[in-house]
């Protein structure tokens, strides 16, 4: 891997449209291998900020850094190869289960795609399809649940092997028992990356070396889980309903 996965904000500014700034001096410092959460009410800039992180946009102020390198200056579809992996609506093809993990690196090998599925807890439910892993799936996955969906996407993540994710968290509905399994896919695939994780239940990001809580479009609070607890603010407001 080319990069770390540091990532650094330093008085960043943005909006979609120039005249309207939905972000507001958001300053941020991401270790390589820690975990950051956002929280914050609907519109508040969580999946904005992930964007940036993807430098999706141009920023009107401030600076991002990789590695201490600013990434004014990288071309945007390197950065996607290289940095950010966005696991919310991920696109299944008509093919084997086989190739639709394998599209998180073209060439990996079979061994490498079963490694893959077997850290992100996918390997048992695959091993019981019709053909295992030459099951074909439908285009649209619909021939699967939605958490072996979220699985598949977790093994395509994987095989990608990149130094930082961003996860937006489904608010789907999936059974308790797939969920359980989903989350410790997650939790695999977390392990020593650095981690952007935009949370809608708040139990998942207790363990974050760092929770933001934003409210329109700046970052109002911060700090480990106990930290907010005890600051008895907006944190603990969510926290307490
Ligand atoms: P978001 O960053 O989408 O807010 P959010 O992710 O915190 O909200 P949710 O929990 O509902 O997912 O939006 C911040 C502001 O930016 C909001 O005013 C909508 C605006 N916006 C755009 O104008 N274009 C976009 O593509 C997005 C994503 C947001
Ligand atoms: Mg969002």
């Amino acid at each position: 891997r080319e990069l770390t996965g540091e990532v650094e904000f330093e008085n960043v500014d943005f909006g979609y449209n120039p005249d309207k700034i939905v972000l507001h001096d958001i300053n941020m410092y991401a270790k390589p291998g820690q975990k950051i959460a956002f929280v914050g009410s609907t519109g508040a800039g969580k999946t904005t900020i992930t964007n940036l992180i993807n430098r999706f946009y141009d920023i009107q102020d401030g600076k991002i850094r990789y590695d201490n390198i600013n990434i004014g200056k990288i071309r945007k579809p390197d950065l996607r190869r290289s940095l950010g992996i966005v696991l919310q609506d991920t696109h299944l093809f008509t093919g084997t289960v086989m190739d639709n993990i394998r599209y998180g690196k073209l060439d990996a090998t079979d061994e490498e795609c079963i490694k893959a599925a077997k850290l992100a807890n996918a390997h048992d439910f695959i091993k019981r399809l019709p053909d295992g892993y030459n099951t074909v799936l439908t285009g649209d996955g619909s021939n699967l649940s939605q958490g072996q969906r979220q699985l598949l996407a977790i093994a395509r993540a994987a095989v990608a092997d990149p130094p930082a994710l961003i996860l937006d968290e489904a608010t789907s509905s999936i059974d308790t028992r797939t969920e359980a399994m989903v989350s410790r896919g997650m939790d695999a695939l977390m392990e020593g990356r650095t981690s952007f994780v935009i949370a809608h239940r708040l139990s998942t990001v207790k363990d974050a070396d760092c929770i933001m809580v934003m409210e329109q479009g700046r970052i109002i609070e911060r700090g480990t889980h106990d930290q907010l607890i005890d600051m008895k603010g907006r944190y603990y407001q969510l926290y307490t309903g």
